[in-house]
């Protein structure tokens, strides 16, 4: 039974199709950024579905848009002087939402995939794209420290080589190199998409939930089992501070918020 439920200020629509959950995003005056009511429906839509014993959840774009999403909402950030992606920030929050739902969520992407977004979905359980889908992590381009958490999701996902390239390139990788290098389950054409994820969904609805749950929670566990000395910690976050205290980071947000190049100087 399809259920349509436009949530009040419909930053996203969640519906939920043969027993499977959808979250539209639904933001498209902003190319889907990634703001905090945004996100924030998002994890209420997350909890309903948990309340409801959903067992699959997927996120998705609305169909053909030609950016899945813009990232987080660089309107957002804070301008200078306060780490732009703590772990409060919506984003942040949002992700562990997703690692924390007791059962696979899965990105349905079309489009371009940028930033924030791009962290998003690579937290995905899996991600299913077509031809037009795109990924591109971007911190470099608006001089961000990113943050450790984040690091380690794409190093889980694509390896360190790959996700050097990812952070330092800033470019797009396109859906055939996205499905070669692990960042895509499945790439499929874009007019089977849905339906091929509805089918992906149902074959793991079918399988035990419970049994699905803890095995998604062992995973989370040993993904995040990375042992870290408090010095370690302390420089990581000393680091950080550099770039988020810097005139660099500054000149990032502003550069892009008056449409301009950056002019980066390194301090
Ligand atoms: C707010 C936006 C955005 C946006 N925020 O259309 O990964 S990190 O660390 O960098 C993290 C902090 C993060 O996620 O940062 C954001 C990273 N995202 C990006 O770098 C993508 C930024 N956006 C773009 O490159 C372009 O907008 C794309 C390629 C998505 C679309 O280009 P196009 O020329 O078609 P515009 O750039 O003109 O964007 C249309 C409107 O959406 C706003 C943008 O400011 C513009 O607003 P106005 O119509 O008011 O001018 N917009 C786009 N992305 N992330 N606002």
């Amino acid at each position: 039974m399809n259920r349509m439920e436009p949530i009040s200020e419909s930053l996203i629509i969640k519906e939920i199709k043969e027993t499977i959950g959808f979250i539209t995003l639904n933001n498209p005056r902003k190319y889907n950024a990634l703001c905090a009511t945004l996100l924030k429906q998002l994890i209420a839509a997350l909890d309903e579905f948990k309340a409801s014993n959903i067992p699959v959840v997927v996120i998705r774009a609305p169909e053909s848009v030609k950016v899945w999403s813009a990232g987080h909402d660089i309107s957002e950030l804070p301008k200078t002087h306060r780490d732009p992606l703590g772990y409060e920030n919506p984003l942040e929050i949002a992700l562990r939402a997703i690692e924390e739902y007791p059962g696979p969520v899965i990105a349905m992407v079309h489009g371009s995939v940028w930033g924030g977004a791009c962290d998003f979905v690579i937290t995905c359980d899996m991600i299913i794209g077509d031809p037009s889908c795109s990924f591109a992590i971007t911190p470099v381009k608006i001089g961000i420290p990113y943050n450790a958490s984040g690091i380690m999701h794409f190093i889980n996902r694509v390896g360190m080589n790959i996700a050097k390239e990812m952070f330092f390139t800033a470019q797009p990788v396109d859906a055939f190199r996205a499905e070669q290098i692990g960042i895509l389950n499945h790439l499929v054409p874009t007019e089977s998409l849905e339906a091929f994820t509805l089918d992906f969904a149902k074959t793991i609805a079918a399988q035990s939930s419970l049994s699905i749950a803890v095995i998604k929670e062992q995973f989370r566990i040993l993904a995040e089992s990375h042992p870290i000395t408090p010095y370690a910690f302390e420089k990581i976050q000393s680091l950080r501070r550099k770039v988020y205290d810097s005139r660099d980071y500054e000149e990032g947000i502003t550069a892009f918020l008056e449409k301009r190049k950056p002019e980066f100087k390194g301090e």
